[in-house]
Formats: C-alpha cells, sequence, structure tokens
C-alpha cells in the first residue's frame, strides 16, 4: 500500500476530533464499522459518523462541521465531483477512501482502486480497501468477515475468490450455490434492507455491526425487516411485466413497491440473464428512481442512464458500467424511456 496513505493515518492523535461521512449501502457501511474499529485499536476513539446524503450535501457537510473535526475520512463516496461539498471541508484534514471512476482532481488525498493499479475499480469496494489499508497498521482478521459482507454486497465476491474462501474458513461459514445465501451473503441483505425503507436505518445498522455478534445481528429486527422485504422482492418477481426493445436486449421494468426495492429486483434479473440489459423504474408519487444493470458488460449502464436523462431538470444519473442508477421527475416518464431505446447502441461497449 502506498506509503502517503498510511502516513495520514499515522499522523493521528488519540485526542484528534474524527468524522466519518459514508455512503449508506452494503459496502460503505461496513467499511466504516471496520474503519471505525481499526482507529479505536489504534487508541483513536473520537469519531463521529455522518450519512452521506447525496441530494442533502450542504447540510451533510454542515453536520460534518458541527463535530469540528480535526480529520474527516469520505467513505464509498466520489466526494471530489463535489467541489461546493468538498471547499466546506477545507479547515479539516480529508482522506477519500472510495472505488468510484472519476476523472476530477481533487487536493485531497483520495485513495481509489486505481492508486493500487486496480483497473475495475467496481471490483474493489471501499470495505476491502479500508481493509487493505488498515491491516498494514493493525491486525483486523478477527473482523474480516465484515469485507466479505460488503464483497457480496458489491457483486464482487468471485473477484477475491481465495480471500473469501480463507474468511469461510476462518469463521466456519458454509458455502452455498448463491454468496447471498451464506452468512456474510445474509449480512448483506440484511444492510440493504436497513437502507432501502424510508427514514433509513442506518446508523441502527452501523451499530449493530460495531457492538453485535454475527448470531445476534442475524436475530436483529433488522433481520425481520429483511424477511419482508424479501416477501415483497418475491411477489414483484413473480409478477414482474418486461417491455422489450432491440430484440429484447433492452428490458425496461416499471414496478410500484413498498420497499426500495428496485436496485434487488435489478440486480435478480441482470444476474439470471448476463447479456440482457434491465431498467427498473420505481414509481414514487412525484418521481422516479432508476436502477440500470447489464451484468456481461457489453453496455455501459452509466452512460446509458446518463444520456437518457440529459436536459431533464432535478434529475440525475450515474454508477459504474455493470450498475447504474439515475432519478428524474415523474412528468418524463414517456422521455425517459424513448431516450433510452434511442441511446441504447450508443451505451455499446
Ligand atoms: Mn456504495
Amino acid at each position: 500500500m502506498l506509503k502517503k496513505y498510511k502516513s495520514f493515518i499515522k499522523k493521528i492523535n488519540s485526542d484528534d476530533s474524527i468524522v466519518i461521512c459514508y455512503d449508506q449501502d452494503g459496502d460503505g457501511i461496513p467499511a466504516t464499522a471496520l474503519m471505525i474499529k481499526a482507529l479505536n485499536r489504534l487508541h483513536i476513539s473520537k469519531i463521529n459518523n455522518v450519512p452521506f446524503r447525496r441530494h442533502s450535501r450542504l447540510e451533510v457537510s454542515e453536520e460534518i462541521l458541527k463535530y469540528n473535526p480535526k480529520y474527516v475520512f469520505i467513505l464509498d463516496v466520489s466526494a471530489e465531483e463535489y467541489p461546493e461539498f468538498m471547499s466546506k471541508l477545507t479547515g479539516t484534514k480529508v482522506m477519500i477512501i472510495d472505488h468510484h471512476k472519476t476523472d476530477t482532481k481533487s487536493e485531497a488525498l483520495i485513495l481509489k482502486p486505481e492508486n493500487l493499479n486496480f483497473e475495475k475499480s467496481y471490483q474493489y469496494p471501499t470495505v476491502k480497501l479500508v481493509y487493505d489499508l488498515m491491516s498494514e497498521l493493525v491486525n483486523l482478521e478477527d473482523i474480516s468477515w465484515m469485507v466479505a459482507v460488503g464483497l457480496i454486497s458489491d457483486a464482487s465476491a468471485d473477484t477475491w475468490h481465495e480471500f473469501m474462501q480463507k474468511i469461510f474458513e476462518e469463521f466456519k461459514f458454509k458455502n452455498k450455490t448463491e454468496w447471498i445465501d451464506t452468512i456474510p451473503g445474509v449480512i448483506a441483505q440484511i444492510i440493504n434492507s436497513a437502507t432501502s425503507v424510508n427514514p433509513k436505518r442506518t446508523e441502527e445498522m452501523l451499530e449493530l455491526l460495531l457492538t453485535k455478534s454475527i448470531p445476534e445481528i442475524l436475530k436483529s429486527s433488522l433481520a425481520d425487516l429483511n424477511r419482508d422485504i424479501n416477501m415483497e422482492i418475491k411477489h414483484v418477481i413473480e409478477n414482474i411485466k418486461l417491455e422489450k426493445y432491440h430484440d429484447g436486449a433492452l428490458n425496461i421494468i416499471q414496478i410500484e413497491p413498498k420497499y426500495a426495492i428496485g436496485g434487488v429486483v435489478s440486480n435478480k434479473l441482470s444476474f439470471a440473464e448476463r447479456t440482457k440489459t434491465f431498467i427498473v423504474m420505481s414509481m414514487y408519487k412525484d418521481h422516479v428512481e432508476v436502477s440500470g444493470r447489464n451484468q456481461n458488460g457489453n453496455i455501459d449502464c452509466s452512460k446509458l442512464l446518463k444520456l437518457s436523462v440529459k436536459g431533464f431538470n432535478d434529475s440525475n444519473a450515474g454508477g459504474h458500467k455493470p450498475a447504474a442508477g439515475a432519478a428524474f421527475p415523474l412528468e418524463y416518464l414517456d422521455d425517459f424511456k424513448k431516450n433510452l431505446e434511442n441511446n441504447f447502441l450508443l451505451a455499446k461497449l
């Protein structure tokens, strides 16, 4: 691991105030739990956490500054893309640990997979970056199962097969056909369920990872929530209606879910038919949230969604090539569908 990242951590004193700002998902949350545990083991304990909210960045920066931090860690968020957010933090020492590819330069110290000469950055989730960095300073093997959770959540477990095997042996996790059905896989599901309700139960989830054992997490009320959401997902998948374009290569799906399950539904559909592209649109009262997936890498979902919301007010789109998201006001629904069809071939890789 490059020296500059380690020396950033080594300079922190035990009475320095730290804030960790993190993405609220199955990678960002275990990455944060692991970071807190690692810092605690280095006798650094004045740590506060602020979940990142993409659409309220100003409030997030104010919340961070409220703790008067000397150091700010930003985990699993490509914060360098938000100069107005970063400019609020200039009085602090910032380190971004993240695996979203951007071309944006920044004054802040940034650790990305590219800095470790790892090309497929989406296969090197933040939790693994945190683990690899902090393991050079303190032993984290007893909590390495949290890395397995993040790798499964970000669909990167196969890339780290040996590492996963070691964890499965160490913690006596049983192998299953699908990673998601293993014990760390179920914990990944629980995290994703905790963050797909409104309001999100992120902090409760983080607290579980920090203070509870694996059996306790599997018996928690968030585990109950996960079971409830899984029932809903099953129901949605069983009743799915596909709108097919480009000879079935592009599939558009409209759902009205009780929970925010668009990402999981699009994952399930796309892993079942890896050569096809699935665009799942979750319909809300006044806006649409979109999950785009293509697992065999012949379509750049991020590009497709970015092109397809172009010119829409109050819209956003982004993510990785195999998995991307977007949101836009309901009035653009028909335009968006037309744009998907028209831009599909432009997003071919
Ligand atoms: Mn994330």
